[in-house]
Parts: structure tokens; C-alpha cells; sequence
């Protein structure tokens, strides 16, 4: 049911990410009762004939190629950032500025500098902000943070992630240009250091708290690729592959590893957490499954256990099917939209926002700093 006060986006990008927010604003209040609902009000992106059918598609009643026009519209209550990284910074302080909304697709920024400034305004103008960390809105992570919130797995040993992929190992993949501005330095900020990891960042912390120490190795393994722009051989400076150990303030120890470079795997995010009591995994390729080890049943009963996230019981489940029927990845989007309408309607700061995700930041300059200098850095 649609809510009766519209919120009115105005959303900057048009590739995937720009897909992903459009479909959870266009699906929000068919599954979640919020006051609000969002108006797809208008859509920004460089290309004019893009945009436009970007917005015939998803049903935004403008196209603009001008984000500063974009921001300045009266008729616009949200800034809604998914354009490239080197874009966030600029587009976030302006929409502040105009006292909008402010979101931002992670990572909030391509360096420490440009997140604290992001900080800073989003702040000084008072306005809501959050960032898109979506992974938090798997339903099954959301039961992890509640079996740890809960005290279930007791004092916390050891947290181990990973983000593999292998969509750059071809040395024929040019960098930069619109589709491949992660490749880019300039345009990022870094690779999958702030790609991939930042995912495995921002859920570890919300799951075990801040991370103190880390001590990083990161590798280009392909050197030098083509211009997409100019067709010319490029130097490529980010990382391609990046590893670190980390310690937490809770005196757990980490491990974190993510490489586009991992043959055979497309997007395989895990996670494990063990603890004195007991044990949970997670794995997005499995996302509807919480794997849980109890130490406390019975020592002939005791095993890991495979939880179907599908219950109305479960976090967000009961807005869906039936129990036994699965939702995907496009969902976890809807589910930080709800959030975020519901956190609206009450007055109440949208989670992570922009000061929570600066966490993850920090951690990734560590990470940078650390495989830079090949020795232990702390975060700051
Ligand atoms: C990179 O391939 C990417 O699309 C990331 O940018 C997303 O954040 C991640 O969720 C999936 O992989």
C-alpha cells in the first residue's frame, strides 16, 4: 500500500546501482506499510538519450544531465548518489548544501579526505544521509547480528570474510570509461580495497564491533591495460587483489581477502564468526541459509545447523512469500529503502549513515597505508 507522503527522488546514475535503488523505490510500498513513498521525481545522468530511457523505463518524470541542475530543483526532497566514486564527494556536499536528503552508494567516498568532508557537510546542514551498505539486509545477516546481539555465541574469537570474484583477469579488459571506471584509480579511489572489501568492512563492524589494527598486502596483477577512453596503454594503479589481518577492539582476530582475480568465482561473499558458545557462516552465493553451530545442545545432537531464512519470524520475511520461498539480491535494496522510509517517518537518523560508514573508510585507508608501508597500521 502506498504511503500518503511522497518523498521525491532525485537520483543521480544510471547503470547498475542506479537500477538497484530505482527497483526498491519502485517496490517498497508493495511489500512494507511506510508512510512515505517515493516519487521517482527525476533522474540524472551524462548521456541525454541514456537518461531519457533510463527514466521512460523506470518512470522518473524528468531527465536532467546537469546533477548541479539536479540538485537545485525545488521539487526534489532526496539526492540519491549511484554514479562513479569520484563523483560522491561533490554531488553529496552540494545536495547538503540545498539542505536535501542525502544518499550515497557505497564506498561513501574514493579516500579518507573526501568521506570526512562528506561528513562534515552532511552534518553542519542537519540533513538525513545514509549510504547503501545493502548486505546488512540479507535477511540471514540480519539474523547474525541478532544471535550476536542476543549474547548466543558468547565472547568472540575469530572473524573471517571474503569477496572473490574473477571478471578482470583478462589482460584485453580496458579500464575506465563508463563501464569500467573501477579499474580506474582516479575515478575509484582504489579496487577492490574499496569495491569488495568495503562490503566485508562494514558488515564485520556491525557485526564485532570497531577494527583497531590491520596489516594489509595488495597486488595489481595486470599492470597495463587499454584506455577505454583514449585507446592508448594506461599504467593501472588499483588494486587488484587485497588481504589483510586485522584486530578488533573486542580482542577478536580477522581475516579479510578480496580479489577480482579468483577464477570461477562471480561474487562469492562469505563470512564466518566463532565464538566460545558457538558459530555462524554466511555465504551470498547461499543467501537465504544462516549456517549456526551451537556448543550448548547435546553433545550427540551438537553439529552445524542450516537455516532457511524464510519464516515470517525471520527479519523482513514476513513482508514476502510463504515460508520455503526465496528472495534474492534486489531485495536487500528494498529492505534499506523500507528502513530508510520508516527511519524518516520517525524522526530518526537512516542506518549506516554517512558517520557510521566513515568506519569503514578508516579501515580502508588503514588497509591502503598498511600494504603501502608492509607494516601494521592503526585505525584513526
Ligand atoms: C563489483 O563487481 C560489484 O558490483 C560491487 O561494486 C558491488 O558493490 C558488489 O555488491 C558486487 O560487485
Amino acid at each position: 500500500m502506498a504511503g500518503a507522503r511522497p518523498l521525491r527522488i532525485g537520483l543521480v546514475g544510471c547503470g547498475f546501482m542506479g537500477r538497484t535503488h530505482s527497483n526498491a523505490y519502485r517496490q517498497v510500498n508493495q511489500f512494507f506499510d511506510c508512510e512515505y513513498h517515493p516519487e521517482l521525481k527525476a533522474v540524472c545522468g551524462r548521456d541525454r538519450e541514456r537518461t531519457e530511457q533510463f527514466a521512460r523505463r523506470w518512470g522518473y518524470q524528468h531527465a536532467e544531465t546537469d546533477w548541479d541542475v539536479l540538485v537545485k530543483r525545488d521539487d526534489v526532497d532526496v539526492i540519491d548518489i549511484a554514479s562513479p566514486n569520484d563523483t560522491h564527494a561533490g554531488i553529496a556536499i552540494a545536495a547538503a548544501k540545498a539542505g536535501k536528503i542525502v544518499l550515497c552508494e557505497k564506498p561513501l567516498a574514493r579516500n579518507l579526505v573526501e568521506a570526512l568532508r562528506m561528513v562534515a557537510a552532511a552534518e553542519d546542514a542537519g540533513v538525513p544521509n545514509m549510504v547503501w551498505y545493502n548486505y546488512r539486509r540479507v535477511p540471514a545477516v540480519t539474523l547474525a547480528k541478532q544471535i550476536i546481539e542476543d549474547g548466543n555465541l558468547g565472547r568472540v574469537f575469530h572473524y573471517r570474510a571474503k569477496f572473490l570474484q574473477d571478471w578482470t583477469i583478462s589482460r584485453d579488459i580496458p579500464v575506465g570509461g563508463r563501464a569500467l571506471w573501477r579499474l580506474d584509480r582516479d575515478l575509484a579511489g582504489s579496487g577492490v580495497t574499496g569495491d569488495l572489501l568495503a562490503h566485508c568492512i562494514d558488515t564485520a563492524i556491525w557485526l564485532n564491533g570497531p577494527i583497531a589494527h590491520v596489516s594489509a598486502m595488495t597486488e595489481t596483477f595486470v599492470k597495463e591495460r587499454e584506455s577505454a577512453v583514449t585507446g592508448h596503454a594506461v599504467e593501472v594503479s588499483i588494486d587488484d587483489a587485497s588481504a589483510f589481518l586485522a584486530r578488533f577492539e573486542n580482542g577478536s582476530l580477522g581475516t579479510f581477502e578480496a580479489t577480482r582475480f579468483a577464477r570461477g568465482h562471480k561474487a562469492l561473499y562469505t563470512f564466518e564468526v566463532n565464538g566460545e558458545k558457538g558459530s555462524l557462516a554466511w555465504d551470498l552465493h547461499d543467501l537465504h541459509r544462516l549456517r549456526y553451530f551451537e556448543y550448548e545442545e547435546a553433545s550427540e545432537l551438537r553439529g552445524w545447523r542450516s537455516i532457511h531464512v524464510t519464516e515470517p519470524e525471520h527479519p523482513y520475511m514476513k513482508s514476502w512469500w510463504v515460508p520455503g520461498l526465496q528472495i534474492g539480491y534486489e531485495h536487500t535494496f528494498i529492505h534499506q529503502a523500507a528502513d530508510l522510509l520508516i527511519a524518516l517517518s520517525a524522526g530518526q537518523m537512516p542506518s549506516p549513515a554517512f558517520r557510521e560508514a566513515l568506519a569503514t573508510e578508516r579501515v580502508i585507508d588503514a588497509v591502503l597505508q598498511s600494504a603501502a608501508l608492509m607494516k601494521w597500521v592503526a585505525v584513526v
